[in-house]
């Protein structure tokens, strides 16, 4: 369980959970914070699931801001979708308060942790297994952005500074490259000169937002296919999770980090290169899904840098995990000593497919102008 079951049951008793804790157990392939799920029994075959999580303070530097952030947007959403008569107990995240009140509770050796309501009847998935599962997950992040439109913007806490900044990313990857402290930066020249040629791309979508040639949008920023529920009955979208890194950003880059991973033919980290490409078909489902989900937001701008949105959110992550294998695997989780590696390559992989693939994609994102 990587943590003994007395520690978690002494963090989980400040929460205002219902009925005798029966089980926790690890949960979920997220690669930042620690997950468990907690199955609760309330009485004769009524139980009742919650998420219990460790925020990774070494990432989030501000819980108190993180939280704020999730309470925030997940009560603005609530509203919403009581509006629009939906069920906000499953459309949103739920936070599970403190019995004294918080919203998190600090552990005795100092970790930071939160609990959400399991969304029961709903899966989260690593890789697409059917086409319908990206377009209905492309109409719900779509959506969800649309309704964070009018969220106020300026009260949300910055909890990873810079966090989609292409151009800051490429500067701390120099850095990496700069001091290799690991000693690993002969064996990956390849990898680093693929993403040094493209530098130029890297300043194209900051320089349109500095610009105003495409707005500034709250947006979730975390967009993989393992960060959205679908519902088992209906198959919909029906919550957006990982509410970590809602913050001022780019349409650009939702749509763009759901083509990286859900779009591609293989795994993040598979090892073998020949499996991975940027499927075309699923390119244009999520494309389709997200200019409904979004309802008409999009400027003819945006629309047309979707493509660009991809390749960039490609590149920006396969350089993250490069510099993370460069700097000694801080940052995301791994399983071998060359995961973060591995991830890289196949980042780098889907980028040169995209490139090879680009008046398709084009052609594609062009119908809906
Ligand atoms: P990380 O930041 O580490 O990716 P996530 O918040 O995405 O953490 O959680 C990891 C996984 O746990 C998700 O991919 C999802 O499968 C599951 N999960 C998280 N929150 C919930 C929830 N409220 N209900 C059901 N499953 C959840
Ligand atoms: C992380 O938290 P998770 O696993 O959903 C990361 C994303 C990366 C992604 C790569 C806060 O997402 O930015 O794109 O891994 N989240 C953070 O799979 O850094
Ligand atoms: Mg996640």
């Amino acid at each position: 369980m990587g943590r003994e079951k007395s520690e978690l049951l002494q963090i989980l008793g400040a929460f205002e959970t219902e009925g005798e804790i029966e089980s926790i157990e690890v949960h979920g392939n997220g690669h930042i914070n620690d997950t468990y799920l907690v199955t609760c029994r309330r009485g004769q075959g009524d139980t009742c699931k919650y998420i219990l999580q460790r925020m990774n303070h070494e990432i989030f530097k501000d819980p108190d801001g993180l939280m704020e952030n999730v309470v925030g947007v997940t009560s603005f959403l609530r509203k919403k979708i009581e509006e629009a008569g939906g069920d906000p107990e499953r459309e949103t995240l739920n936070v599970i308060c403190l019995r004294d009140g918080g919203y998190y509770q600090k552990a005795e050796d100092g970790t930071f942790w939160r609990m959400y309501r399991f969304v029961e009847d709903a899966d989260s998935f690593d890789m697409v297994e059917k086409p319908e599962d990206f377009y209905e997950s492309a109409v719900a992040f779509g959506h969800f952005q649309k309704l964070l439109a009018d969220y106020p913007a300026d009260s949300l806490h910055e909890t990873i500074p810079n966090f989609h900044n292409t151009v800051d990313r490429l500067k701390n990857f120099k850095k990496a490259v700069e001091a290799d402290s690991m000693g690993r930066a002969a064996e990956v020249q390849e990898e680093i000169r693929f993403v040094l040629e493209r530098e130029a791309d890297c300043h194209v979508l900051c320089d349109m937002l500095e610009t105003g040639e495409i707005p500034l949008r709250v947006t979730h920023n975390d967009t993989k296919l393992n960060n959205i529920m679908l519902d088992r009955n209906t198959g919909k979208g029906i919550c957006v999770i990982d509410l970590d890194t809602v913050m001022p950003g780019s349409a650009l880059y939702d749509f763009g980090d759901s083509i990286r991973f859900g779009a591609n033919t293989g795994e993040e980290d598979e090892k073998d290169l020949s499996k991975i490409s940027c499927d075309l078909e699923l390119f244009a489902l999520y494309t389709k899904g997200f200019i409904e989900g979004c309802g008409g937001s999009l400027t003819e701008k945006e629309i047309r840098m979707l493509p660009m949105g991809a390749k960039l959110m490609t590149l920006e992550c396969g350089m993250r995990f490069l510099a993370d294998y460069l700097e000694g695997d801080h940052y995301f989780k791994i399983d071998r000593p060359e995961h973060n590696l591995d991830r890289c390559r196949t980042q780098l992989r889907m980028v040169k497919d995209m490139e090879d693939k680009w008046e398709q994609m084009q052609a594609i994102v062009e119908k809906y102008l």
